[in-house]
């Protein structure tokens, strides 16, 4: 039995369905939603979607930084074939919250050769120059210096000690700490952005990032900074002090010790700048202080025998070869490496539109760092 209220419903259903239909067939209503040309779309044998906007449709989103100045920079990323999708969704963020504006070419660096499905996927989401370099073999496997029996004994140690990444990533960390801004391919950058695969960006970015590195002369720029494990650097830090006394002349006078010594250098408190996330001058690792610096530790054969990792590497590199004050901390970048994450606060969040839920935010954490980098400037 159909209830009065039914009945009145099912009459409004009819009355606007036939308006609806009616309204279709009426040209005026402009040409995509006519019947006629629907009709005449399908008998081209395909549904409309397939027939393209039209190009007037398309805003044009060529907006660049105020002046149209651009600095010397690359974006950089380091990675396996089999970090395509991870790298893909960096590069699509990267692309929508500032890329798209600025157009920085991007370099890729692999120890194997990109597959051409690789290149594809990451040259299609952008329009700027995008390039694919092979590292050389002798900046990546290991040199036949280390005693690969102690360097694996190390290896299995930490394994069983649950060391994260205890029986991996030797070549990588020793690559980024000392090889990649030597490629052929960053030779004619000063600047550079490192992106890893899996990050989030949650902000736009207004502004250029390296403008402001190269106008303010800036060296290195971070996001997040925490304490590194003391598994993977047991004699990183005697190595540090033992360079530090063989070259003072090296150590710039107003260096950022503070940040990495509660004691004035005798012990490291294991701070380092996070460096899946970095802006930074190539100028710093291409100075004679920092290519000393890490040759030193690279005879001294922890990137193998420990686990020395770019991170602390750049991190004491940074802070002794730098001015303080060109360590550049970018708190306008909301940015998520698994499992910290940056996320701006007040007026910064707003201004960016950031995504991120500003109470999720590794700041002032207890394994945070930056408290000691405020600190210096206090
Ligand atoms: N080409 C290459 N890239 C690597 C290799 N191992 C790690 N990477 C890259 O090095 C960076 C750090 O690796 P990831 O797996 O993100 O390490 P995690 O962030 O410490 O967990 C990423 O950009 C990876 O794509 C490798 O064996 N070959
Ligand atoms: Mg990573």
């Amino acid at each position: 039995m159909m209830t009065p209220m039914r009945y009145v419903v099912l009459v409004l259903a009819i009355v606007i369905s036939l308006h609806y239909i009616l309204s279709f067939t009426h040209e005026g209503y402009g040409q995509v939603t006519s019947i006629s040309n629907l009709k005449s779309q399908w008998s081209a044998g395909r549904p409309p979607y397939k027939t393209p906007v039209p190009d007037e449709y398309y805003v044009s989103d060529n907006v660049t930084a105020p002046s149209g100045r651009k600095a010397n920079a690359a974006i950089v990323m380091l990675a396996r074939n089999s970090d395509l999708n991870g790298i893909v969704i960096s590069m699509k963020q990267m692309e929508d919250r500032f890329n798209k504006k600025f157009r920085y070419p991007y370099v890729f660096l692999n120890e194997e050769d990109f597959t051409d499905n690789f290149k594809n996927r990451v040259t299609e989401l952008t329009d700027a120059q995008v390039e694919f370099g092979l590292i050389p073999r002798e900046h990546w496997y290991q040199p036949d210096s280390i005693d690969e029996a102690k360097a694996s004994a190390a290896r299995a140690n930490m394994v069983k000690n649950n060391v994260i990444y205890g029986g991996m990533y030797r070549n990588m960390c020793r690559f980024n700490s000392g090889f990649f801004y030597r490629h052929p391919l960053l030779d004619k950058y000063r600047y550079y952005w490192r992106v890893e695969p899996d990050v989030k960006f949650f902000c736009d970015l207004d502004y250029d990032p390296f403008l402001i590195m190269q106008d303010q002369n800036k060296v290195y720029g971070f996001t997040v900074s925490l304490y590194e494990y003391e598994a993977t650097i047991p004699t990183l830090w005697q190595a540090v002090k033992e360079f530090i006394t063989a070259n003072p002349d090296l150590v710039s006078p107003d260096n950022a010790m503070a940040f990495l010594s509660d004691d004035g250098g005798e012990s490291y408190n294991r701070c380092h700048f996070w460096s899946n996330f970095e802006i930074g001058d190539l100028n710093l690792w291409r100075s004679e202080s920092y290519m000393k610096f890490f040759e030193y530790l690279d005879n001294k054969g922890g990137f193998y025998y420990e686990r020395w990792g770019d991170a602390p590497v750049h991190s004491i590199g940074a802070a002794l070869f730098a001015k303080k004050e060109q360590i550049h901390f970018f708190n306008d970048i909301g940015y998520r490496h698994e499992p910290f994450q940056h996320c701006p606060q007040g007026e910064a969040h707003s201004k960016g539109k950031c995504w991120c839920d500003p109470a999720q935010n590794f700041d002032y954490e207890w394994y945070s760092c930056l408290a000691r980098y405020d600190k210096m400037f206090s």
